[in-house]
């Protein structure tokens, strides 16, 4: 978000009752299924703050993490207009290789990657995954190693994550990873 203008962030819930909530930026807001909610705010001081849902829903409720980064309006707005373009498409033959395996392995039906094929919704949209500090709502650090871990077996990190074990080789693996870091 930019420093020092208020945004408004519109919630839904798809399940059960969660709260958004960072708690040094804006009050609790209830997000209740089948109801659209807003809330407005205003960072006035660049940073990074961290959120967390504030009502108990289920078993992964303490992974339930998120960050709000609040940088000057020409930073936001540069992020924000690249947020906005399709992926880049890959450049050498690992990074081809690895988005072939996106696109056939299961990964497509449920993740969007605008520019390609794939479009599916139940999981978060991958399209700028790169650009990312943490994945999988905080739990874990952007890099190599841990998305490796989250790709192989979800369900070893968030027992119950709703994206399953995926059985590739370990070159493939690689090479699935490879892709996704280009994607900034
Ligand atoms: C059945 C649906 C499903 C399939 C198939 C699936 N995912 Fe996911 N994926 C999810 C869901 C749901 C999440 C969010 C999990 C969470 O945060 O608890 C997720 C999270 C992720 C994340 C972390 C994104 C973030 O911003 O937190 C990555 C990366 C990812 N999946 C990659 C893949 C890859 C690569 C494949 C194929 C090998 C794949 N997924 C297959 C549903 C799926
Ligand atoms: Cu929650």
């Amino acid at each position: 978000m930019p420093v020092g203008r208020p945004v408004v962030v519109s919630l839904v819930a798809a399940d059960v009752i969660h709260t958004f909530w960072a708690p040094n930026l804006h009050g609790k807001k209830d997000m209740i299924p089948g109801r659209r909610a807003t809330i407005e705010f205003r960072a006035d001081r660049a940073g990074t703050y961290r959120g967390q849902c504030a009502e108990f829903c289920g078993y992964e409720h303490a992974l339930m993490a998120f960050l709000v980064v609040a940088d000057p309006p020409a930073e936001y707005d540069a992020w924000a207009a690249r947020q906005r373009e399709a992926a880049t498409s890959p450049s050498d033959e690992p990074e081809a290789r690895g988005q072939q395996l996106f696109m056939t392995a299961a990964c497509a039906r449920c993740h969007a990657i605008a520019g390609t094929p794939a479009t599916g919704r139940l999981g978060p949209d991958l399209t700028h995954l790169a650009s990312r500090r943490t994945i999988a709502a905080g739990t874990l650090a952007n890099d190599r190693d841990a998305l490796a871990r989250w790709i192989a077996d979800p369900r070893a990190l968030k027992p119950a994550a709703m994206m399953p074990p995926s059985h590739l080789a370990p070159g493939d693996l690689q090479a699935l990873v490879t892709y996704l870091g280009t994607l900034k």
